[in-house]
Formats: C-alpha cells, sequence, structure tokens
C-alpha cells in the first residue's frame, strides 16, 4: 500500500533500506552465532545520519519525528531484529533528556548522540521491578552536590556498549510512584558497574547486561526534570518509544514474508512451485494481511504523535500489542510455510520466529499494553458520563 510518504521519508525508507540490505543481510547470520555487537554497523548508521533523525536540528539532529524513526527501525528490522534493537534502544534511552531534559542537558548530550559518537541505553528495569515498574529499589540519595546512586538495573539493552545511561531510582521511597526520579549516568563514573552479557534466545547482535551502581556518585545537576518526576520520565519515555517496537513487529514481519514468497516460489513439490497451492496462498495472504493492518497501525499513531497529541499512551500501547502479535504469528508461519527448510539455520525465519518473540516481552509485556489500554477505555467512559 503507498503510504504516501513524502520525499524526505522515502529517502530514509531508501538509505535505512540499502543499509540493511548491503550492510546487515550478509553479517546478519554471524553476528546471531557470535553473539557479537554490531559496532561496524552501528558506525554505518552514524556516517549516514541515521541517529540524529528524532533529535532537533538546534542539537544537532535532523529533527524529524516519530514515523520517521519508525520507518528507519522497520527497514532495520526487516533485515535483523538485532540489530534494530541496538538502533531503537538508543532512541529509548534518548527519550528522557529529549523530553525532559534541560537546554543545558541537551545541549551536553544530544549533538554526540545525534552523531552516533555515544551510545545511549534506558535503565528502568530491576529483578523484582520488571511489569510492576513503580516497584525499582535502586535508590538516589542527595548528598551535598551529589546523588549517590545504589542498586542493580537488569536486562538492559545496550547495558556495557553504551556511553550515557538515563536511569529511574528511587529519591523517596515514602511517596511511591511520586518518589522515584531520573538520572543521567556516564559511562566510567566511579562505582557504576556492569553486570555479564546475557545470552538471550534471539536478538543476539544485541547486548543485555546488568547496570550494577555501587555507591556511584553523580553531579546533582544530571538529574532530568524534578525529584519525584522519575516514573512519569518513564512512563512518557515508553508511550513515545512502543510505536517503535510495532515498528520493529512490523519489519521483522515483512522479511520473514518475503523470505516465504522467494521460498514458495522456489520449492517444487507434487510436481508444482508450492506457491500454486491454495493452502500455502491462504497463509501468505493472511500474513500479508496482517501485516499492512500492523503498518498502517504504526504509521497513524507515529502521524498521531507527531502531529502533537499529547495522550499517546493507549494508541501507542494498541501500536505494540498488535503489531508484535502480528510479528510472532507471521514469523510462525513462515517457518511453516517453508517446512524443514524453515526450521533450519541455513534459512533467515528460524532466527526471526527467535528474535520476533522479544518484542511481546520488552517494553511492557502485551499483557501490560492491554491493561494500558483497558485503562484508558475506562478512563474515557468515566469522562463521557
Ligand atoms: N503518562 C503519564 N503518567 C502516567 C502514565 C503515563 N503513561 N502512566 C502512569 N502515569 C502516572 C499515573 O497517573 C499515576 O500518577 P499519580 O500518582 O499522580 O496518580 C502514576 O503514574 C502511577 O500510575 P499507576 O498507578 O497506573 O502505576 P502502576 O504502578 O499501576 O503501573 C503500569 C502502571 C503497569 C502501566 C507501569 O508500571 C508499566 O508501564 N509497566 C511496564 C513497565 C515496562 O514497560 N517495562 C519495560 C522495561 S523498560 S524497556
Amino acid at each position: 500500500m503507498d503510504y504516501f510518504l513524502t520525499e524526505e521519508q522515502t529517502m530514509i525508507r531508501d538509505l535505512a533500506r540499502q543499509i540493511a540490505e548491503e550492510k546487515v543481510v550478509p553479517v546478519r547470520e554471524e553476528l546471531d552465532e557470535r553473539e557479537e555487537f554490531p559496532w561496524e554497523i552501528m558506525k554505518v548508521l552514524a556516517r549516514s545520519d541515521l541517529f540524529g533523525l528524532f533529535i532537533p536540528e538546534e542539537y544537532g539532529g535532523l529533527g524529524k519525528g516519530s514515523l520517521e524513526l519508525c520507518i528507519a527501525v522497520e527497514e532495520l528490522s526487516r533485515a535483523c531484529l538485532g540489530v534494530s534493537t541496538t538502533y531503537a534502544a538508543n532512541a529509548l534511552g534518548t527519550f528522557p533528556v529529549l523530553l525532559f531534559g534541560s537546554d543545558e542537558q541537551k545541549k551536553k548530550y544530544l549533538p554526540d548522540i545525534a552523531a552516533g559518537k555515544r551510545l545511549v541505553a534506558f535503565g528502568l528495569t530491576e529483578a523484582n521491578a520488571g511489569s510492576d515498574a513503580g516497584g525499582i529499589q535502586t535508590t538516589a540519595r542527595l548528598e551535598g552536590n551529589e546523588y549517590v546512586l545504589n542498586g542493580t538495573k537488569q536486562w538492559i539493552t545496550n547495558g556495557g556498549e553504551a556511553e550515557i545511561y538515563t536511569i529511574i531510582a528511587i529519591t523517596d521511597r515514602s511517596k511511591g510512584a511520586r518518589g522515584a526520579s531520573a538520572f543521567i549516568v556516564e559511562k566510567g563514573t566511579l562505582g557504576f558497574n556492569f553486570g555479564k552479557k546475557e545470552k538471550k534466545m534471539g536478538i543476539r547482535a544485541s547486548a543485555t547486561r546488568e547496570l550494577i551502581f555501587d555507591n556511584c556518585r553523580v553531579p546533582k545537576e544530571n538529574m532530568i526534570a524534578k525529584e519525584g518526576m522519575g516514573f512519569i520520565v518513564a512512563m512518557k519515555t515508553l508511550d513515545n518509544s512502543r510505536t517503535g517496537v510495532g515498528a520493529q513487529g512490523v519489519g521483522v514481519a515483512q522479511g520473514a514474508l518475503d523470505e516465504a514468497i522467494k521460498f514458495a516460489r522456489e520449492r517444487h513439490q507434487f510436481g508444482h512451485p508450492i506457491i500454486s497451492f491454495q493452502a500455502i496462498q491462504h497463509m501468505l495472504a493472511d500474513m500479508a494481511t496482517q501485516i499492512e493492518a500492523a503498518r498502517s497501525l504504526v504509521y497513524s499513531v507515529a502521524r498521531y504523535i507527531d502531529n502533537g497529541a499529547k495522550d499517546i499512551s493507549k494508541e501507542s500501547a494498541m501500536a505494540k500489542v498488535f503489531a508484535t502479535d502480528v510479528a510472532m504469528r507471521v514469523t510462525i508461519d513462515a517457518v511453516q510455510v517453508m517446512g524443514g527448510s524453515g526450521y533450519m539455520r541455513e534459512y533467515p525465519v528460524e532466527k526471526m520466529m527467535r528474535d520476533a518473540k522479544i518484542l511481546q516481552i520488552y517494553e511492557g509485556t502485551n499483557q501490560i499494553q492491554r491493561n494500558v489500554i483497558g485503562q484508558a477505555l475506562i478512563k474515557e467512559a468515566a469522562k463521557r458520563k
């Protein structure tokens, strides 16, 4: 379907597609096999200005919005979700500064982020605070002109590789969700260390590590927004990034459909290419229809955000939950269409299916997304009364 992208949006799509096809596809299997962080590809993305897409021009970026970011993420995801996760998690980590940072913080950090010189990671999750984000235990205690951080963040994408970390920690436990605050912590700060690299089912090119804070002192100026606003910073950050996870779903599903169609045209059984059988055609038709519906929703929500919508929680949760459930179904079906070959590592759909699973889990499980949508429906109904 033609989404009537502008000339610039089409250029961004074509550029990201070209990088995906020329630089990502040839190495994705090896990156997955070796669980290797895609530094070379990150350098290519940096040289192509793709890290600056959503960063305002005054801070060295291209000043584009959510739709452009989604388009780039979709194209990278079509080739490799491990690579696109590294890129998208960088945006996730940047949103707290972009949405709530002071002018000084933006001036200090955004130009390097836009240039792809320094990667970013977002630290919210802990061992006992996953879906229950309000249950975090990491503390930040004010001592003179510094906050002293103690605690451990778990499963942090880009952990260890990123230079800049946006961290949510408790500054006043008695205040519940209103007692959390957000901080910028730079790699190399005394008392800030990393756990071992996690071994994952999929997205194995991306790096996932613990962040360990042991009396880590950060200057007071590194607090993002005001004390007590950390939970809001985290929720708004997730509201803004979840559409991008939806775009990852669209991308990986499209990649899997492309592979399934290619295979079905080449594979012969009973004297005919299997694509001539209605059983296969119906599966491909369902896959294609679901992908188009997911893309339409993701692009619509991205445009909604770019047009200045204030409350985007429900819509971004819808884009995330729908597109990522589609991604799981479509990648499973791509393996099915390809049969025994689909199950073999020789073909990329096996990896796509493993990779897709995380989309239903990270940045809020799909059950949490349904909770967010449900709560919004209740609020809307109460307003109408
Ligand atoms: N935007 C602004 N404010 C929000 C918000 C949002 N999207 N969501 C919640 N808030 C506010 C609420 O209005 C409430 O404010 P008050 O204290 O002033 O009433 C406060 O934050 C607490 O909200 P709530 O009571 O709904 O919090 P819960 O502890 O019930 O948790 C969920 C809400 C489950 C939605 C939240 O914990 C969540 O998103 N969990 C998933 C976390 C996640 O995505 N983790 C992924 C790891 S990061 S990659």
